[in-house]
């Protein structure tokens, strides 16, 4: 039997600070594509449910302690493990929406003293690249109106700052689709913007290979 010519889903990212409200707009993305009668799926790093994703949650509720590298690694090791399934998935025609990948990865490890952000971009190198990274963008007294720190580690005012620096170093790489999102909109305003970028991606995106992230 003749294969069916088949167009790829998109893999979009959203990043952003704590609180920039990635999982609320994730969530509201995916309803908007699959009411468009856009196939679409969202996944979250890290995904706590396997092995590897007990691990790290553990010691993000402070349960457990990793050395650094170590942890860093886990992450990574993370989203690898999840590689299969999302290529699968973004070959039969699925959109992936993604709350936080390599980006964060990079720039929660960099951001911690002796790291640099090389050392910390290489296990990730290789992964899938997204068609499209948007990065909310809220300044930490909008943050802070939006309720506590939670109890979790990194969940400090200080280390987040740090983070957003690593970010912005980030954001700087012309290899990958940035979007700046103003976060502090609300809700549908901030996804009128990302819906509007979203579904000129996945226009594109269906007849492009998909990439190799950092490479
Ligand atoms: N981490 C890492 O170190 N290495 C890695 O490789 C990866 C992650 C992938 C776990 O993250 C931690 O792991 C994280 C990074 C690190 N540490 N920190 N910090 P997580 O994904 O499990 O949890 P989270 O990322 O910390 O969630 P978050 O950032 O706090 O939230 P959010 O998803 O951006 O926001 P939200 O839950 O959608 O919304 C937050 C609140 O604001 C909520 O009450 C909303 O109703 C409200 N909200 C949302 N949007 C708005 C607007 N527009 N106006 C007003 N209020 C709003």
């Amino acid at each position: 039997m003749a294969a069916m010519a088949s167009k790829r889903g998109a893999l979009i990212v959203l990043e952003g600070v704590d609180r920039a409200g990635k999982t609320t707009q994730c969530k509201k993305l995916v309803q908007a594509l699959l009411q468009s009668g856009l196939p679409a799926e969202m996944m979250r790093f890290p995904d706590r449910s396997t092995t590897i994703g007990q691990l790290i949650s553990a010691y993000l509720e402070k349960k457990s302690e990793l050395e650094d590298h170590t942890v860093h690694l886990l992450f990574s090791a993370n989203r690898w493990e999840l590689v299969p399934v999302m290529k699968k998935k973004l070959e039969q025609g699925i959109t992936l929406v993604v709350d936080r990948y390599a980006f964060s990865g990079v720039a929660f490890t960099s951001a911690k003293p002796g790291f640099s952000l090389d050392w910390c971009m290489k296990p990730d190198t290789g992964l899938p690249q997204p068609d499209l990274v948007m990065f909310l963008q809220l300044n930490p007294d909008e943050a802070a109106l939006r309720g506590q720190f939670g109890a979790e580690r990194y969940e400090t005012s200080a280390f987040q700052k740090a983070v957003q620096e690593k970010f912005e170093q980030l954001m700087k790489d012309q290899t990958v689709n940035w979007k700046i999102i103003n976060a502090s909109q609300n809700i549908e305003g901030v996804h009128d913007d990302i819906r509007t970028h979203s579904l000129n991606v996945i226009n594109k995106a269906q007849t492009m290979p998909l990439g190799e992230l950092w490479k």
